[in-house]
């Protein structure tokens, strides 16, 4: 495919803490797969991050992380554009003018929200309300055709396109109308290791919940070991009723690369040791490149501040054309 007619990607992960399997599996991975057929954005959304209280110098450290895992993982900066969110003012400005655009309601409406205002219940702060607008301008500013998530981000995705239609509704065709990448396989959503009805999420409590990218080996292990499952002592895949067998198959699927129905094949009448023993081995297999790449990019910090810097660069003229469109349609004067 011709450069200039690949369709757009664009996704983001907020630096956080470190990165987990399921952002991995979930999201992460199949960005590094895009980067083949699409036009790719990769941005660390550090103003996201800020909806929820950071400390200055772990924050900076997290930036410098992430975007070293990014490179671990295999976003190749050559190819796609990796960059910082708060180097490119337009992101802020865009999210401004949106929400000009965007109710109360439906705002009021999002899960996240809902769950993070549990979470966080003594700064409950209006960036953490306005959260999906933000998300939505990231998208929309670089005409975005596909945004490759996890399940637990598409309502926030079905927002970004109504905003983006309401918008081109009332100004004419101005925004590409964008289309989330959500995986079917199992891993759209990986689950928690101690309650395995719930997302595995980065801000879980419990350390044995989640198992994050940089983990050792040996933790990896005894996370997997401990990992909660059921009584029922068959291993099927019944998600509903053995949730905990389910998504270790999931993961054992998602590492080795091999189906379901060889999964079962596979475990049939095994004990359950067997099955979150091979798991585990199978994830650090996957994590073990990842890791010894990671401690190199890690290390050299002046490299990361270049890969950044030329990423906002690149990233910057794109939302610039965008945003000079839509000041126009507004009927705000240009400014050159
Ligand atoms: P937090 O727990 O701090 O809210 P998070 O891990 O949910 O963080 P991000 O770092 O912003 O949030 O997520 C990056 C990407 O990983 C998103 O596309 C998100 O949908 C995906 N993702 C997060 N958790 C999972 C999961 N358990 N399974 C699959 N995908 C996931
Ligand atoms: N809200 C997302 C992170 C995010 C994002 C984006 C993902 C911010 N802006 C734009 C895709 C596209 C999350 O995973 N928590």
């Amino acid at each position: 495919m011709n450069l200039t007619t690949r369709p757009t990607v664009f996704s983001g992960a907020q630096p956080t803490g470190q990165l987990t399997l399921g952002n991995y599996l979930g999201a992460m991975r199949t960005w590094v797969q895009m980067q083949e057929q699409y036009d790719c954005l990769f941005c660390v959304v550090d103003l996201h991050a800020l909806t929820v209280r950071q400390e200055p110098e772990q924050l900076r450290n997290n930036i410098y992380e992430l975007t070293a895992l990014y490179l671990a993982c295999g976003i190749d900066p050559e190819r796609s554009v990796l960059f910082l969110q708060s180097h490119v003012a337009a992101h802020a400005e865009l999210a401004w003018l949106l929400a000009t655009f965007t109710q109360m309601g439906e705002l009021e409406r999002m899960t996240q929200f809902k769950d993070k205002s549990q979470q966080h219940k003594h700064n409950i702060n209006a960036g953490l309300f306005t959260y999906p607008i933000l998300m939505a301008a990231d998208i929309l500013l670089y005409q975005t055709h596909k945004v490759p998530v996890g399940e637990d981000q598409k309502q926030h995705l079905e927002l970004a396109r109504d905003i983006a239609i309401r918008f081109n509704g009332l100004y004419g065709p101005t925004f590409q109308v964008p289309e989330p990448l959500i995986g079917t396989d199992g891993v759209a959503r990986v689950k928690d290791l101690q309650n395995p009805t719930k997302k595995m999420s980065k801000s879980a409590e419990s350390d044995l919940a989640k198992v994050m990218l940089l983990d050792e080996p040996a933790v990896v292990v005894k996370k997997f070991k401990k990992a909660v499952t059921d009584t029922l002592g068959v291993i099927r895949y019944e998600e509903s009723e053995q949730p905990g067998v389910a998504n270790l198959l999931n993961i054992w699927c998602a590492a080795t690369g091999q189906s379901r129905v060889e999964a079962l094949a596979h475990f049939d009448h095994n004990q359950y040791g067997k099955l979150k023993l091979e798991t585990a081995e199978a994830v650090n297999a996957l994590l073990s490149p990842i890791q010894s790449r990671f401690q190199a990019f890690n290390a050299d910090r002046e490299m990361l501040r270049r890969v950044l810097a030329r990423g906002a660069e690149q990233a910057r003229q794109r939302a610039d054309q965008v945003m000079a469109r839509v000041v126009e349609q507004l009927g705000l004067p240009g400014r050159s």
